[in-house]
């Protein structure tokens, strides 16, 4: 498989399509509805949804090669047994993780607004990973599902910028992935947040990884 390149900052980012993985955080209802996990904190989610357009073309184009697709879902069992205290209780939203919401119960596994969203729906060959947390190495396996895929690069999108796309890109970066974040795949609900989440990933030489718009992304797989 040849090399690709993409125009990125800080500078030009290069995978392998055959060790690489298109990893999709987090596009769920509970984020990007009205009426989920994401508005019960006091969000506009409307921001959010501008990611769904590039972000169909990106898997779209994706889906045309032999690269891996990863989703994730943020969410909680039934009973509650893999939510920490300190995550259920955190700050004062409209609703709780596990209270009944418009969408059923807010970021529960097995829920109507705990699903990925129409749009980006996963089709069969593509992984789903439920996760807990906010980053998507944690409590998933994906690091040792990856390691068997022997993927070494990650093409980063999803929700948002600031909270599990952050969290999974250090993680992802302490783990020794090559990570390229499509700027416009990933969102956030604070304009300020997504601008200088961008700039903290490619800043200092790339210190976690790498940020292109997915223009140059999709640019790159016409090499192939
Ligand atoms: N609140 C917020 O911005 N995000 C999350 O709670 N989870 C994810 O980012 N998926």
């Amino acid at each position: 498989m040849p090399e690709l390149f993409v125009d990125a900052e800080p500078y030009a980012f290069n995978f392998d399509p055959d060790h690489t993985a298109l990893l999709l955080i987090d596009m769920q209802r509970d984020f990007v509805e009205p009426g989920g996990f994401g508005e019960t904190l006091g969000n506009d989610v409307s921001l959010l949804r501008q990611v769904i357009a590039p972000l169909r073309e990106v898997l779209t184009a994706t889906r045309a090669t032999t690269m891996t697709v990863v989703h994730t879902r943020e969410g909680h069992l039934p009973d509650l047994s893999d939510c920490p205290p300190a995550k259920l209780n955190r700050g004062a939203p409209s609703l709780r993780i596990g209270d009944p919401g418009p969408k059923g119960r807010i970021l529960i596994r097995g829920e109507y607004g705990h699903d990925l969203i129409d749009e980006l729906s996963p089709i069969d060959g593509e992984l789903v990973l439920d996760k807990p947390g906010k980053g998507a190495f944690y409590a998933t396996g994906l690091h040792e599902t990856l390691q068997d895929l022997g993927i070494r690069s990650l093409i980063v999108t999803g929700v948002t910028t600031e909270v599990c796309v952050h969290t999974t890109v250090r993680e992802a970066n302490d783990r020794g992935y090559e990570c390229l974040v499509l700027s416009d795949c990933v969102g956030s609900y604070f304009p300020e947040f997504q601008e200088h989440g961008l700039a903290m990933i490619s800043a200092q030489g790339g210190i976690f990884g790498w940020v292109a718009p997915s223009a140059g992304y999709l640019k790159s797989l016409e090499g192939l």
